[in-house]
């Protein structure tokens, strides 16, 4: 069911490497007119537009979008005791490792009485999406709100689509993580609309928009995000799961298995690729997958994403060569099965799991680290969330007067060399006796 790509004996360019095992990033281009369109609808139509897309897509009317407080205490009550403290233990580490990650305010002193400090600013007003289509996602309340209170957000704003099975109210367990972080603001809303709604607001429910969305979602909310970003912050695009393990002959195969299969359980689309140096441990991958697949409760899903062309084995000649193979795919997760792992080399991933006791599962939950990461290859250049996406850096700039005289002959050429001289005559009159009122003692 996963194919295996032989890429031994021969040298590949890095695009050619990723050409092996494209990525199911099409569907996402193509979701971008449509989510643009649902966002515009709820822009200009707002509630009435929300209320037909929840009835077109989520199979809900009537529902209460606002969700009142009382469905959030009713949750909480009802919640079954070891799925509260397993949260509360999520809470717990992922609060306490999301505060150790805020970057300290610095301040940088380029003379005598001239300082430049930077520090961070917390957004206002943050829309934080959690899915809820194919699997609903409590863990991932926990990966948004938490990072969002850690980095001083005044605001949250939750959304999550209504649940038809739950007479249109979100997922019990959803609203109770809401209610356990103490978030009040929560909407029955999904897709490329929610995203709408909390970059425009919708005034007819009291929904303010936001400055920030983040959030992980199927190809529309990912979409969406792009159709809003500029309006509003935006995360980096956490779509279908993708896991890559590099792994050599010390691997356990039975628990490479597992793990590719844990993430293709999260969507058709999922990509699951093993880079190894060893035949033996890609002939035991291979053959253990399938009957491990289907005992599965997902199998069909599992057996889709497994078999589909995002997904595969690929057999290299060195260690070398799956690092460049793995920094050119830059996957959402990687996990490092080598007898001597260099975490450091592996430097375009979103999150990297080291070592056979270390499996994107751990990270999915409990590990204290965030599981919304980015996707699609994003982590070439983009961050899975963390307190920094609710952060700004701000500089701060006080010079004196003696340090300002220090650079004056300086600016005014500078502002010469660009035609400005305006910007050098801003400096000079500072020294210009006439111009400089005295301060009163
Ligand atoms: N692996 C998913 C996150 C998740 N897994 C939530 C289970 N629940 C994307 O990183
Ligand atoms: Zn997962």
């Amino acid at each position: 069911m996963l194919r295996t790509i032989d890429l031994r004996g021969r040298t590949f360019t890095s695009a050619e490497l990723l050409a092996t095992v494209p990525r199911a990033t099409a569907a996402r281009e193509e979701a971008l007119a449509t989510a643009a369109r649902i966002v515009a609808d709820v822009a200009s139509r707002g509630e009435t537009a929300l209320r037909e897309q929840a009835e077109r897509f989520d199979g809900v009317t009537a529902h209460a979008i606002r969700v009142p407080a009382s469905h959030i205490d009713d949750a909480l009550a009802a919640l079954d005791a070891s799925v509260r403290s397993a949260l509360e233990e999520a809470i717990e580490r992922v609060r306490a490792a999301s505060a150790a990650q805020v970057p300290p305010p610095v301040m940088t002193e380029l003379g005598p009485g001239a300082r430049v400090s930077q520090r961070w600013q917390p957004v206002r007003r943050v829309g934080l999406y959690v899915p809820g289509g194919k699997a609903v996602y409590p863990s991932s309340v926990v990966m948004n709100v938490v990072p969002a209170q850690v980095a001083g957000v005044s605001e949250i704003a939750l959304a999550s689509p209504p649940q038809r099975d739950h007479d249109g109210r979100l997922h019990p367990v959803i609203l109770a993580a809401a209610g356990l972080l103490g978030v009040d603001e929560v909407y029955a809303m999904g897709g490329a609309g929610a995203i709408g709604a909390l970059a425009y607001g919708v005034p007819a429910l009291g929904l303010d928009p936001v400055d920030v969305v983040t959030g992980p979602g199927n190809n529309f909310v990912a979409a969406a995000k792009r159709a809003v970003a500029g309006r509003v912050g935006t995360d980096s695009e956490a779509g279908a799961t993708e896991i890559l393990i590099v792994a050599d002959d010390s691997a356990d195969p039975g628990l490479i298995a597992a793990d590719l299969i844990s993430q293709a359980e999260h969507d058709e689309q999922a990509s699951a690729v093993l880079v190894t140096t060893s035949q033996e441990l890609a002939e035991a991958v291979s053959s253990d997958i399938g009957p491990r697949a289907a005992a599965t409760r997902h199998a069909e899903r599992v057996a889709t994403a497994l078999a589909g062309p995002q997904s595969a084995i690929v057999l290299v000649d060195d260690l070398r060569v799956a690092t460049e193979f793995s920094n050119a795919y830059a996957p959402e997760h990687l996990e490092l099965h080598l007898r001597d792992p260099r975490p450091e080399e592996f430097v375009h991933a979103g999150a990297v799991f080291v070592g056979p006791d270390s499996p994107v599962s751990l990270g999915d939950y409990l590990a204290g680290s965030n599981h919304v990461l980015p996707t699609g290859g994003q982590a070439r250049y983009a961050a899975g969330l963390s307190a920094s996406t609710f952060l700004r850096p701000q500089q701060v700039i006080q010079y004196d007067r003696s340090a300002l005289a220090a650079v004056r002959d300086a600016i005014v050429t500078l502002a010469e060399a660009e035609a400005l001289p305006a910007h050098g005559e801003a400096v000079v009159a500072r020294f210009e006796a006439a111009s400089r009122v005295q301060p009163r003692a």
